[in-house]
């Protein structure tokens, strides 16, 4: 598969997708949402993919937010359809998928791009990280996803003061506010996050996979989180997982899933 916009590598067992576009700070345009869709897809097909991390290229950014050329000759619809594929490829493909999916947050994190790091199921970020939802200095609101995911992450007064300030803050306070995992220099960035992946490779991906259904249902109000738990809970005592898990602690071995 040939992508325009993005890097796509996949090395023991990790898909890294890189967004591509170092002259325009990795901005998302059309392209580049197409590339990360199809590239997620490759990476939730692929067997011997189990985990994924989305980072930028070169040292400055992550991604810097939508294209933000691109508006001009976009329509009220227009913006409405991109919204949308936008909150599709971060909500079905991004929050939703089986296999974890951590953010490198290698540098400007703004708007569609701190977007895209709260679809991630966690997010690592170099010190040198700046993140932001700026949106309303341009007269919008964020639109793929931001309001909600930032909400629920660090809570409506602080998630509230980012968005209407539209100000930046450091990887440090994103970190003391709940939405950054872990901060760490960026040399050792990527070493961390793959050490991260690979402790839960030696997890069952099974019950990884339910986990991550099981938090989801958390912020899905068709859903009833208790219920959800409870029922991947008893299913997975029909695994083989659960019973190798159970069969390694007894014997005080270490389980081979
Ligand atoms: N879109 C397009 N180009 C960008 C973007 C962007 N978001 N960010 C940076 N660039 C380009 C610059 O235009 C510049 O290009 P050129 O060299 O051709 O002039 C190049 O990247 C380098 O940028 P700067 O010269 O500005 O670099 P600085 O170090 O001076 O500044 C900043 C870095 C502070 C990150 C600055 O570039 C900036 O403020 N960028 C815009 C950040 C922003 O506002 N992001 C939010 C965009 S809106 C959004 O994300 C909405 C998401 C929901 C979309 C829903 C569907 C429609």
């Amino acid at each position: 598969m040939e992508y325009q916009n993005l890097l796509y590598q996949v090395d023991k067992h990790i898909a890294f997708i890189t967004i591509n576009r170092a002259s325009a700070l990795n901005a998302l345009n059309q392209q580049t949402l197409d590339d990360l869709e199809a590239a997620l897809v490759s990476a939730q097909r692929d067997v011997e993919v189990k985990g994924i991390v989305i980072t930028g290229a070169g040292e400055k950014a992550f991604v810097a937010g939508a294209d933000i050329k691109e508006f001009i000759d976009l329509s009220q619809s227009d913006a409405h359809s991109l919204s949308q594929k936008g909150h599709y490829i971060f909500t079905e493909l991004i929050e939703k998928s089986k296999k974890p999916v951590i953010a490198a947050v290698n540098g400007f994190a703004l708007g569609g791009g701190l977007e895209l790091a709260m679809a991630c199921h966690m997010r690592f970020a170099s010190d040198q990280a700046k993140l932001g939802l700026p949106e309303v200095s341009l007269g919008l609101l964020p639109g793929y996803g931001g309001t909600q995911r930032l909400t629920r992450l660090v809570g409506r007064g602080r998630a509230l003061q980012m968005i209407l300030t539209a100000d930046m803050i450091s990887a440090d306070d994103g970190f003391r506010m709940g939405l950054i995992n872990e901060v760490l220099p960026a040399e050792g960035l990527m070493d961390r996050v793959i050490q991260v992946l690979d402790r839960i490779f030696s997890r069952s991906s099974t019950a990884v996979a339910s986990a991550i259904d099981a938090v989801n249902a958390c912020d899905d109000s068709s859903r009833n989180g208790y219920q959800v738990e409870i029922d991947h809970f008893s299913n997975l005592f029909l695994t083989d997982d659960f019973k190798e898990g159970v069969d390694a602690f007894l014997g005080k071995r270490k389980p081979n899933f």
